[in-house]
């Protein structure tokens, strides 16, 4: 529990649902971190200026609420005209989205003082550890920003990893009935038992074509289950039809593809822990698949000049090191995370080939994301890390 009394989390939802996620996740862990309010307020307030977003992902919150309660967090909309009150102890600033001016100032100004925390996207790179928990002055006011960086080892911030989430993937998976109330629950049938269930998330994609034909082509029986997002087209575009509605199946060879709507974020983490393989994006579905213990890949946020690639590299040189993966199954993976990624597989029917290759030791991935999981836990939960770095500060 922390001596931190008062938590603002500030989330401006500049695309897609991850800044929204992670700030959520975020602001619900801390809730259960703090021992009771300050000066009787709701200990944590998430400031956030897209309520859609956070609906998608809660579909208890009301988009049209200027304020309202769910887990323990007071949703605010962040809007021109909010009325923030007294700054808490600490205001997280996500992603270096900034502070309202008005709030800034009297952050700013506040006795005793509040800190400022930016909290930054999660990387794998090694610089990552020299820069997590530096103080910066701000250009304008007598107040230093700490920027937070989350990573995969000791001296990171760590990862959004919230009690409770492995009882919850156990309870899930000792329930014989998982797979058919999972799909019941979506509108379908269960999926065939013996087929390898694929889950499918990620942006537009060029890729998406060469690896469905490698699934409609390949030896086992495949089931792609596609929760509503930008691949969503491109996937039904392989089988010749327009933008698919939920519902719906698309066929071809040993590959089924069953179109699900965009899933409430408790069920896209069952989906994640029923899969065989999870084909993630972004930064929370990237850490929610770690957490899942499946193989997995990753579709990493495009950026300009292939920037995103480092970043790529960069993780899969953590996560294939070590005794985990014989040389052919690390290479076979990395083949696989860079076609999917757009550098392009460098000849026709690689994908088919590494998705064989690594289709075929399936037992051993499912191994070695198990022990992953366990080693990504080790730079412990961010919530706790950051509750804790600040206290330190505060005292
Ligand atoms: O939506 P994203 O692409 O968000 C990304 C990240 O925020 C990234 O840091 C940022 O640079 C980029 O946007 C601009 O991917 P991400 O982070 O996985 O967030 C998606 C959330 O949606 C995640 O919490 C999983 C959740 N989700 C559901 O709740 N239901 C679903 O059906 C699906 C497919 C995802």
């Amino acid at each position: 529990m922390s001596a931190v009394r008062s938590w603002d989390v500030f989330c401006h939802v500049v695309d897609n649902f991850g800044d929204a996620a992670v700030c959520w996740r975020l602001s619900c862990a801390l809730a259960d971190e703090v021992i009771g309010g300050a000066d009787g307020r709701t200990p944590v307030r998430l400031w956030i200026d897209d309520l859609d977003a956070l609906r998608a992902l809660q579909p208890g919150v009301d988009s049209d609420e200027s304020t309202q309660s769910r887990d323990g967090v007071e949703i605010c909309h962040l809007a021109d005209g909010a009325d923030f009150g007294v700054p808490a102890d600490v205001a997280v600033d996500a992603f270096g989205g900034g502070l309202p001016d008005e709030y800034a100032n009297a952050l700013a100004s506040r006795t005793p003082k509040s800190l400022w925390i930016v909290l930054e996207y999660l990387s794998a790179e090694p610089w990552v550890v020299a820069h997590h928990g530096l103080p910066s002055p701000h250009p304008r006011l007598p107040v230093d920003r700490y920027f937070f960086f989350p990573g995969f080892e000791e001296g990171t911030g760590g990862l959004l990893r919230e009690a409770g989430l492995a009882e919850r993937r156990e309870a899930f998976l000792r329930d014989p009935r998982r797979s058919e109330t999972f799909w019941r629950d979506a509108g379908f049938a269960p999926a065939a038992q013996e087929a390898k269930l694929i889950s499918l998330f990620g942006y537009e994609n060029s890729a998406v074509a060469e690896m469905l034909d490698a699934w409609a082509c390949g030896e086992g029986q495949v089931v792609a289950a596609v929760p509503q997002s930008r691949l969503s087209a491109g996937v039904a575009a392989f089988f010749g039809a327009s933008a698919p509605s939920a519902g719906t199946v698309m066929g071809r060879g040993s590959l089924e593809v069953r179109h699900l709507p965009f899933l409430a974020q408790c069920r896209y983490d069952e989906l994640l822990w029923a899969a065989d393989w999870n084909f993630v994006r972004g930064e929370d579905s990237f850490v929610r698949a770690q957490w899942a213990e499946r193989p997995f890949v990753w579709h990493i946020y495009p950026q300009k000049d292939a920037a995103h690639l480092a970043k790529l590299e960069a993780f899969l040189e953590r996560y294939c090191a070590g005794d985990g993966l014989q040389t052919g199954l690390a290479e076979s993976l990395r083949s696989l995370w860079f076609g999917w990624n757009g550098s392009g597989w460098d000849a026709a029917g690689s994908a088919g080939r590494a998705w064989s290759e690594l289709a075929a030791h399936g037992d051993v991935l499912r191994g070695h994301a198990h022990r992953w999981a366990a080693k990504a836990a080790a730079a412990g939960d961010l919530a706790k890390n950051l509750a804790k770095f600040c206290q330190d500060r505060l005292k």
